[in-house]
């Protein structure tokens, strides 16, 4: 890799260590690259689900499947609000959500049912679970968390990695990345706290839209 040394010591305003900063870019890449293989995995269980699930009666229960690895700024950005070392190693000692896989479902019931599903796979550990659909946040936010490690499997042996999955209906998709441009990490001015209301409204009301859809298939099952 070709570093501009005199840009990036201008930018910081001091002497950097060439083989130092070598180093750590060439252990972040790699951790990037493991972080990869653990959504590969993680996807292909999903996906392997939803296989199985399509054929039987039922439709298949996920809508889509999407995934992203945190930007380095994002990463850098929680080790420091929440006064973390630096160090390459706290990237993933406390960093849960570097690999993020989003699975969009039909149904509220086929969220639980593929997480049930999900979780008891026995190379599956699981580190955290937040039910934010039991229990939305206090802005309306709802999905299912599960924070796991999974096993990928490289040249040198297994490494386990952590991943962070979110379970949502379309609906709480739809309220959820339009509050991610509107709202979500963005400070705003106290006169717009009227808007925060409306957005809380409007994640009720694709709540119910949710439940209602819910009944139907109930209803026609
Ligand atoms: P981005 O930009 O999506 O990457 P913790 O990890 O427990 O210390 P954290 O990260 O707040 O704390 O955990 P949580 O609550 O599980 O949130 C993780 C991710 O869920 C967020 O990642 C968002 O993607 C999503 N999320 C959580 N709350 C909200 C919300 O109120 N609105 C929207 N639109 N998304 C939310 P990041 O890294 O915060 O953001």
């Amino acid at each position: 890799m070709q570093l501009d040394i005199s840009k990036i010591e201008s930018a910081l305003g001091a002497k950097v260590n060439v083989n130092e900063l070598k180093k750590t870019i060439e252990e972040i890449s790699m951790l990037y690259t493991y972080y990869k293989c653990a959504i590969l995995e993680v996807e292909t269980k999903f996906k392997v689900l939803d296989e199985q699930f399509s054929m039987g009666d039922d439709l298949n229960p996920i809508s889509y499947i999407t995934s992203r690895l945190k930007s380095p700024e994002s990463i850098y950005d929680k080790l420091i609000r929440k006064n973390l070392s630096l160090e390459v190693s706290s990237i993933e000692n406390n960093i849960n959500d570097v690999a993020g896989v989003k699975v969009i479902c039909s149904f509220i019931d086929d969220i639980y049912m593929l997480a049930k599903c999900f979780m008891s796979q026995d190379d599956i550990k699981i580190l955290e679970i937040k039910d934010y659909i039991e229990t939305p946040k206090e802005n309306g936010y709802r999905s299912l968390h599960i924070i796991v490690e999974v096993p990928i499997f490289l040249q040198q042996g297994k490494k386990n990695m952590k991943v962070e999955v979110q379970l949502r209906t379309i609906a709480m998709e739809f309220w959820a990345d339009l509050e991610h441009k509107l709202w979500y990490k963005k400070d705003k001015d106290n006169k717009l706290l009227a808007t925060k209301d409306e957005l809380k409204e409007c994640a009720n009301l694709s709540a119910m839209l949710d439940l209602k859809m819910q009944n139907i298939r109930n209803v026609l099952n």
